[in-house]
């Protein structure tokens, strides 16, 4: 069975068997009051505008039965496998592995590692640890996809002009057709956000799709009556 999803720059019609809802790096520490990003200065509350339609993006994939992948991006506690290059960058004393309001930052294990409650994973649900900004870096993600017969993925989550467009760059690498629902994305930069939106769909979509938690939600709803 094909689906319909509105999208930009025009629909994109995927079978629901074969796609995948995945929520990048919705963690406590980008997202909450108290956590590392709001340390660092940023407002999060322009992040947590995408709680609400990634929630919506959720429950919709889960309803129609599609495999809902969740990541976090984070380092070993002996950083043994971050690049110098990343540990040597950012605000001296909150840089990767220092000790941050909810622990050490971007540390797996720690408090402020965790996804948002809000987004909890199931515990079926894949949740992938990646030590890069994009989720197929140094990952199984591809292979997982690939065992489930997954060609096109649907994405949300934070920030989207950095490891959301990272990741639907590199999906898009290997082959696989990306939706990426402005709603459910975020920045800490409303212009990066809006830029990075309109650099996936430009060009005849040059790598990918936009569309929105709604437009999903209903193409989901969709799949439901027709299975
Ligand atoms: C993500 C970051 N998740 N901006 N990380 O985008 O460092």
């Amino acid at each position: 069975m094909l689906i319909t999803l509105d999208a930009e720059p025009g629909p994109i019609r995927f079978a629901p068997n074969r796609a995948a809802l995945i929520l990048i790096d919705m963690q406590r520490d980008f997202l909450e009051p108290g956590g590392f990003g709001e340390t660092l200065g940023n407002d999060v509350a322009l992040l947590q505008m995408a709680v609400g339609p990634c929630q919506m993006a959720l429950a919709a994939a889960r309803a129609a039965e599609l495999l809902v992948i969740h990541t976090r991006e984070g380092h070993r506690p002996d950083l043994r496998d971050a690049p110098p290059a990343k540990l040597e960058r950012g605000a001296p004393s909150k840089r990767i592995g220092d000790p941050g309001p909810m622990g050490r930052i971007l540390i797996r294990g720690e408090a402020g590692h965790d996804i948002v409650a809000a987004l909890a994973p199931l515990p079926e649900e894949p949740v992938i640890d990646k030590p890069g900004k994009g989720a197929f870096h140094q990952t199984d993600l591809d292979q997982l996809l690939r065992n489930n017969g997954i060609d096109t993925l649907i994405v949300g989550g934070v920030t989207t002009e950095v490891c959301v467009h990272t990741t639907i760059r590199e999906a898009n690498d290997r082959g696989y057709r990306c939706v990426a629902l402005a709603d459910a994305c975020a920045s800490y930069f409303p212009e990066f956000h809006r830029i990075g939106l309109e650099m996936i769909k430009a060009q005849g979509g040059i790598f990918g799709w936009v569309s929105d938690a709604a437009s999903f939600r209903n193409a989901m709803n969709a799949a439901v009556r027709a299975a």
